[in-house]
């Protein structure tokens, strides 16, 4: 899954493609490296970000979604109304940072449209979710969240088989509780849904480098801790250089079969 931030203030590509026209351009060249998928979205979720009002997210998405139609699109969003504008256009998936609880309605909307979606596990919200993230069992708390959330998607219409899981890195976790979850990525693949995992770019890997004030790893971390996401069960990948993470996961999956072909 490729990124393209229609934004200004996104953590690591925020102004790069805040015009329809860049962004259309981004997402081709994201397809052209080798992406199933693009993800469209225009509302920044990194920390600290304040929400973007319902015209101007329509505003910035629904151009880039027009232009694209027919390829295969996710959009980025947690409200009903964008969900249902971008279904309409075509998008497939349905990626909702808050896992269906910032706009209930949404549920239905994706039910209705029969598309799939993405359930991500957050702590708080974006404004104040890293100033001091508490778990007991950082591990365990986001298993038994991805499995409520499950099942209030599966109530409200949603199949379980057009449901993928997301333990939410950056999201309301320290660097320590972002590791942990990568390390034990198996027990959320255990809930028996495909899991997605957002590593690309994220501020933990800089920090990891030994970079404290790091805003934005670098994308050989990225590519690194994709690996070992897929290594413990990862299927999807949300991330901003494709080219280099269909070349190293593509050698990954073949050392995984013992075969080229
Ligand atoms: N991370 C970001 C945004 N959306 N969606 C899912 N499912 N998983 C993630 O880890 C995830 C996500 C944050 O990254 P980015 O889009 O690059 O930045 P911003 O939110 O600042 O636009």
């Amino acid at each position: 899954m490729g990124v393209v931030n229609v934004t200004h203030d996104s953590f690591s590509d925020g102004g790069d493609n805040a015009g329809p026209v860049a962004a259309v351009e981004a997402a081709l060249r994201l397809f052209a490296e080798g992406a199933a998928l693009v993800d469209v979205g225009g509302e920044s979720t990194r920390p600290g970000a304040l929400p973007v009002p319902l015209d101007e997210e329509l505003r910035r998405v629904v151009p880039v979604l027009e232009e694209l139609a027919g390829m295969p699109m996710s959009v980025d969003t947690s409200k009903a109304e964008v969900a249902r504008r971008a279904l309409a256009l075509g998008v497939v998936l349905v990626n909702d940072v808050s896992a269906l609880r910032a706009e209930p309605d949404i549920a239905g909307v994706i039910a209705d449209a029969g598309a799939y979606v993405c359930l991500m596990h957050m702590q708080g919200d974006p404004r104040t979710m890293q100033v001091e993230p508490r778990y007991e069992d950082v591990v365990g708390e986001v298993v038994g969240f991805l499995e409520e959330r499950l099942a209030v998607a599966v109530a409200a219409g949603i199949p379980e088989d057009n449901v993928c899981l997301d333990p939410g890195i950056g999201f309301g976790k320290t660097d320590d509780q972002n590791l942990t979850l990568v390390r034990e990525l198996g027990r959320i693949c255990a809930i028996g849904r495909p899991v997605l995992v957002g590593l690309s770019r994220k501020s933990t890997l800089a920090r990891v480098l030994g970079d404290p004030a790091g805003r934005v790893g670098s994308d050989a971390a990225s590519v690194g801790a994709a690996v070992a996401a897929f290594d413990r069960g990862a299927t999807l990948f949300r991330v901003h250089d494709v080219a280099a993470h269909v070349d190293a996961l593509a050698v990954a999956a073949a050392i995984e079969r013992g075969t080229s072909s």
